[in-house]
This record gives structure tokens, C-alpha cells and sequence, in this order.
């Protein structure tokens, strides 16, 4: 077959798969358009219309005008929306993932497990829906209650990356919606297809809930679009994943108008290996963590940090496991890396691999280029294992594609500092079988990310835990736990039941 002829298959595909999802797709018209394209074969696959600004603006007036509704229905009556959610895609998980894999190059078990985390977030937001809400707490005045309750925000501006086109978008919007919020969507350029293919599965849950149909907008298009979004005055909270350079931009324009952001940018995700770790165990978890995704994960491990003793064996038993990765189509049985998302991608991998050589590092294994005949044009490469002498400035940086920089400590307080020493702080691990040692890391005094974990990788998180991290990962948090407070404002209410007017503190004023 002919790269073009597998093109037109792969148009066909998706086009087949969004229509037993029933999603519509709009032809392109004589204003902004964009391109679905195929890492699988590097080519296009359709045009589609791009929304303007003013259809920004449109988009979120009419989102605004939804919340005013939506605000007022009760949240386990909005959850009856996101469970609905979750209904269709457990209907149309295979369509989806199908998608997934067209469009982001996901192998079909890690695309299916993306759909997976969206059924995982709309069965917690569900829950959520019936356990929102607010303490009460002890008045220092007689006849008097002292309570918070938390409100609906407004309209939720959505910004997503490609590397996990639609799961975020879920993390987001499921909780969203049960906390009395619109979402308005700006996903990113390189996956319209799959937020088409999403935004059509809430579209019919929208209308099979009888919930106001403009609680959900999709605006489809490039940085204008993205732009309009950020600095739309009636957009209360803008919650968005990508780079640090794109996470640089938009927390200063949203706060220059005072609206909330939530921000979920690169990581530099480092593992430490101590010398009493099960290294069959760490190998595994490493390999996943290190070339899942292709490296393109936020959570993917890009630097490990092993005890002197051991980084030999470490990176032998590491150089034999990535020897035998099966590199090629993300649909073909038994394949474990698919392509990166472009040429772009591959050129920053190749510039890394060599300042890393220049930084007097050498490659153990990988980093070239793996051709696949019929798809000329994709861009697939072989996972790069590379030994530092030392972390430097490179490696504190995240370039989105598999390399892992291995470097050596002697101390556990060294390897915590090197961990430490990037200006990210999403996802760290440790394997080790000391519990002291697994103890320290997960203390104060150890790991400064988001997440830290013992003896699993740092990618793969469950949707129940809040999902971010620090420093320039900046700061914010999606998902479980307690992350549904960013979705919602909080007033403190005091209410008096007596027939006295006692002052706080004391005060008298009489
Ligand atoms: C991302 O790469 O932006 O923990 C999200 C993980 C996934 C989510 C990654 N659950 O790897």
C-alpha cells in the first residue's frame, strides 16, 4: 500500500468511527480553517473550519448564559449528566480510542486506557456530585453558626494537549459539570478529530439529560482561539495542560484580569533507584514509565538517578529491555512505541542527543531513526538510554520524546538533590525495598513534586488522587481527591439565631 492510500484508510477509519459515535463533521467553509493529520503516516486527513475569535466570544457568552441555569440544579441532579457521560463512552470506547490512536499515535492499549481514565472521572465525579460541600465550624458567639458553602464558579475554559487529547479534557469537564460549571474547550490543533468525537458523546448526554444544550462549546482553531479563550472576562477559571512556555503565557494574561487558572505544565520526572531495589520490578516500571507514550507523556520518566553501585546492572538490564521494544504502526499487535506526534518532535529529540554527547554523555542505546516503509512520513524513533556524567542544564529541561539521562549518587541526600535540581515538579519514584529510604523520599525532606511514588514509575497515575505538580509545573491540581475546589467558589456564611448582636473579638460598639 501506498502512504496515500493508507491515508485515505485511516480518513475512512475515523470518519466511520465518529459516525457510529454521531458526530457530525463540519466542512471546511471560507473562514479559518485547520488540519486533522495522522502521525501514522504523517499526512492529512481532512480539513475542518476553525473557530474566530468572535465565535470565541459567542461560544463563551453562550456557555455564561447555560451557567445561569445549570447553577441552579441541584449537583446530584448534574451528576445524573456526567453519568450519562460515562455511559456512552463505555458505549464507544473502542470508536474513541480508535480515534486516539489515529490522531495521536497512541498504541490501541494505551489508547483504550485513555478512555478508560474518562469512564474512571465521570464514576468519581458522580460520587462527587452527591459530596460536595462545606464544613461547619465552631462560632465563638452564642446563637450563632459559623458555616462555608461552595458555589458554582462560571464557565470553565478548557485547554488541552495532544498527548492525552481526550482524558484531560474529561478530568476537567466530568468535574466540571458537577460543580454547577460550563466548559468551553480549546483543544489542541493536532487532535480535533477525538475533542469532535468527544464533544459529540456530551452533546447527546446534554440532551438525554434534558441539561441546557451550551454547557458545552468546543472552538476549534489555533493560538487566537486559544488567546480569545484566556482573556474572555466571563471565563472564571481557565484550566490548562502543556508546556511551561505555553503555562508562562497564560497564567500572567488571566491574572491581569483576576480570573483563576489551574495549570498543569512540563515535567522532568526523575526516578531514584536505591541500591536494595527489585530490579526486576524497577526495570519494568522504568521501561513504561521511560518509553509509554513514546516518551510523550507529562508523567513520562525522563532522568534516573541510580546508586553507584548498581548503575551498571541497571543500565545493562535497561539497554537489553529497550534492544527488544517494538517500534512501528500503534495498531499492529505486540507494538509498544508508536510514532512521535511530528517531525518537530523528532528534530528536538535528535538536537538533545547530541548536546547531550556534547555535555560528555553517551548513548547506550537508541535514538535513531526507524524507518517503516509504507509510512515515509511518520516520524518513528528508537527510545534513547543515555548516560550523564553529571545533570546538566539539558537535562533539566523536558524534551517531549523517549530519552532517559541515567546518572549516578552516592548518598540518598545527593540523590534527592539531583532529583530536586530541575524547575519542574510533577512525578518522582523510588524503588527501594528500605522502608527508611522510601520514608525520606516521601517526606518533606525528599521529593518536592505533585506526585511521589514507591516502587512504581512516575506515568500511570489513577484519576482518584488529585493529578499536578510544583514549581514550574505550576502548581495546580485536576482530578480526585479534593481537586473539584478549584471548579467552585467558597462563602463563609455566619448566621446569628439569637435576639442579640454580640461583636466578633469582642468589640464593643455601643
Ligand atoms: C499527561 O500526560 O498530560 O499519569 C497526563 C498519567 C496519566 C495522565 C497523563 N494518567 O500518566
Amino acid at each position: 500500500m501506498t502512504t496515500t492510500s493508507i491515508t485515505h484508510d485511516l480518513a475512512a477509519t475515523a470518519l466511520a468511527a465518529l459516525e457510529r459515535i454521531g458526530a457530525s463533521v463540519p466542512t471546511a467553509g471560507d473562514g479559518p480553517t485547520l488540519h486533522a493529520r495522522s502521525p501514522l503516516t504523517g499526512q492529512n486527513l481532512l480539513e475542518l473550519p476553525a473557530a474566530s475569535v468572535a465565535d470565541v466570544d459567542s461560544a463563551v457568552r453562550a456557555a455564561h448564559r447555560a451557567f445561569l441555569t445549570w447553577r441552579s440544579v441541584p449537583a446530584p441532579v448534574r451528576g445524573g449528566l456526567v453519568k450519562r457521560l460515562g455511559q456512552l463512552l463505555t458505549d464507544h470506547k473502542a470508536d474513541l480510542a480508535e480515534l486516539i490512536t489515529i490522531e495521536a499515535g497512541k498504541i490501541t492499549s494505551e489508547a483504550l486506557g485513555e478512555v478508560q481514565e474518562m469512564i474512571d472521572i465521570c464514576d468519581l465525579a458522580v460520587g462527587l456530585s452527591r459530596q460536595i460541600g462545606g464544613r461547619t465550624m465552631p462560632s465563638e458567639r452564642p446563637g450563632h453558626r459559623l458555616m462555608e458553602t461552595w458555589h458554582p464558579l462560571g464557565v470553565v475554559g478548557v485547554i488541552s494537549a495532544f498527548n492525552f487529547p481526550a482524558a484531560v479534557w474529561s478530568w476537567n469537564t466530568a468535574v466540571a459539570l458537577v460543580c454547577g460549571d460550563p466548559v468551553v474547550w480549546k483543544p489542541s490543533e493536532m487532535t480535533p478529530l477525538v475533542s469532535i468525537a468527544s464533544a459529540a458523546l456530551l452533546d447527546r448526554a446534554i440532551a438525554d439529560s434534558d441539561a441546557p444544550r451550551d454547557l458545552h462549546r468546543l472552538v476549534l482553531g489555533a493560538r487566537d482561539v486559544g488567546e480569545a479563550l484566556v482573556q474572555h472576562r466571563h471565563v472564571a477559571l481557565v484550566s490548562a495542560t502543556g508546556s511551561e512556555r505555553m503555562g508562562a503565557q497564560v497564567g500572567p494574561l488571566v491574572a491581569a484580569r483576576n480570573g483563576r487558572y489551574l495549570l498543569e505544565l512540563g515535567g522532568n520526572n526523575a526516578a531514584v533507584v536505591a541500591p536494595t531495589a527489585d530490579l526486576d520490578l524497577a526495570v519494568r516500571g522504568i521501561v513504561f514509565a521511560a518509553v509509554g507514550t513514546a516518551g510523550q507523556r507529562c508523567t513520562t520518566m525522563r532522568r534516573l538517578i541510580v546508586h553507584e553501585d548498581i548503575v551498571d546492572d541497571v543500565v545493562a538490564r535497561l539497554a537489553t529491555a529497550y534492544r527488544g521494544l517494538p517500534v512501528g504502526d500503534p495498531r499492529a499487535e505486540g507494538t509498544l512505541v508508536g510514532p512521535l506526534i511530528n517531525a518537530a518532535s523528532r528534530d528536538r529529540m535528535r538536537a538533545a542527543l547530541e548536546r547531550a554527547v556534547d555535555d560528555g554523555g553517551t548513548v547506550v542505546v537508541g535514538g535513531e531513526t526507524v524507518e517503516v516503509p509504507a509510512a515515509p512520513g511518520a516520524v518513528y524513533v528508537s527510545p534513547a538510554l543515555v548516560r550523564m556524567p553529571h545533570q546538566s542544564a539539558l537535562v533539566t529541561e523536558e524534551t517531549f520524546a523517549p530519552i532517559l539521562y541515567v546518572m549516578t549518587y552516592r548518598t540518598l541526600d545527593e540523590a534527592i538533590e539531583i532529583h530536586n535540581g530541575v524547575p519542574q515538579g510533577l512525578s518522582s519514584s523510588i524503588f527501594t525495598r528500605d522502608q527508611r529510604e522510601a520514608e525520606r523520599f516521601l517526606s518533606e525532606a525528599g521529593s518536592d513534586c505533585g506526585i511521589v511514588n514507591v516502587n512504581i514509575g512516575t506515568s500511570g497515575a489513577e484519576i482518584g488522587g488529585a493529578f499536578g505538580g510544583e514549581k514550574s509545573t505550576g502548581g495546580g491540581r485536576e482530578s480526585g481527591s479534593d481537586a473539584w475546589r478549584a471548579y467552585m467558589r467558597r462563602a463563609t456564611n455566619t448566621v446569628n439565631y439569637s435576639d442579640e448582636l454580640p461583636l466578633a473579638q469582642g468589640v464593643n460598639f455601643a
